[in-house]
């Protein structure tokens, strides 16, 4: 007898949870795992759910095989199939860029191979990269007639500022790992191998850090709009808050005691 079943498909987007630290990884290797808007829905998904548990306490993002993203798919890219661009962004791409930027718990990228277009952009919008030694970044889009988005051109002129940004977007040239450290892309490059180890070992410390983590990422979050006397309000505003953590509470005991904090996230 021939039992029929269906064919199996693998997930785009590969969830694992150890330590407090969620792992998410892109799926897609046969594509360098270029993105497509059910693969941006599952990504943003998987953060907001993050975002209001407890459970999570830190987030890397990664990807299978060799590539990190490769961006758009461009075998769907929206004006092949007449597609509305604006909608396809609006609705499934920057939510995946706000989810990351809303969340209090700390984002990772870990960029393990090549992170171009909108891969760059999403490694980007993380609050940390770090780079395995082959990775490569590449504003592609200039290549291929588009302009940079998923907020590439928000977040590159702030980390790297206008003169570089307006170099790696316009000439749309390759970056690799050593250049993208000069430049202030990436905050450390590590061998290949041991790139899924250190980003663990990062987001576990974070993941066993304070609940004012996430207080200092939102103040890191306003600060580029606003001006001084509008920032120190925020410092005070989410000061007080840290202050009322049974976290800080038991920073100071640990101080005072002479004894490593065991912080809870709360
Ligand atoms: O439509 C909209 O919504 C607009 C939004 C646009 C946002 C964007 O992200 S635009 C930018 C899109 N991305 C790119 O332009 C990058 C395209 N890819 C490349 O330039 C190169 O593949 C890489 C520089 C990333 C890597 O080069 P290499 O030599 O290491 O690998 P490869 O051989 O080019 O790619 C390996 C396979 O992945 C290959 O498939 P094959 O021949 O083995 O069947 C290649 O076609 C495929 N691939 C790579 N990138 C994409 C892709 N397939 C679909 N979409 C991709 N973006």
């Amino acid at each position: 007898m021939t039992v029929e079943t269906a064919p199996s498909v693998a997930p785009q987007l590969l969830q694992s949870i150890s330590d407090g630290v969620l792992t998410l990884t892109l799926n897609r290797p046969d594509v360098l795992n270029a993105i497509t808007p059910p693969l941006l829905d599952e990504l943003t998904a998987a953060l907001r759910v993050a975002a209001t548990g407890v459970a999570v306490r830190a987030v890397i993002i990664t990807g299978a095989g060799r590539g990190f993203c490769s961006g758009q798919d461009l075998r769907t890219a929206s004006g092949d199939r007449g597609i509305d661009v604006g909608s396809v962004l609006r609705e499934h791409y920057a939510p995946a860029i706000r989810a990351i930027r809303s969340m209090d718990q700390p984002v990772i990228a870990a960029v393990n191979g090549v992170a171009a277009g909108a891969g760059f952009s999403l490694a980007l919008a993380c609050d940390l990269r770090i780079a395995a030694g082959s990775a490569t970044f590449v504003q592609a889009f200039v290549r291929i007639g588009l302009i940079p988005d998923l907020a590439s051109t928000y977040f590159l002129p702030r980390l790297i500022g206008p003169a570089r940004a307006a170099e790696l977007t316009m000439l749309g040239e390759t970056v690799d790992s050593a250049r993208a450290l000069q430049l202030g892309i990436v905050n450390r490059v590590v061998p290949d191998a041991e790139l899924a180890a250190v980003a663990m070992e990062l987001a576990s410390r974070l993941a066993r850090g304070p609940r004012s983590i996430g207080l200092t990422k939102r103040a890191l979050e306003v600060s580029g709009q606003n001006d001084l006397e509008a920032q120190l309000a925020v410092e005070e505003r989410l000061q007080i808050e840290a202050i009322g953590t049974s976290d800080f509470a038991e920073g100071i005991s640990a101080f005072l005691e002479k004894r490593p904090a065991t912080f809870t996230g709360a």
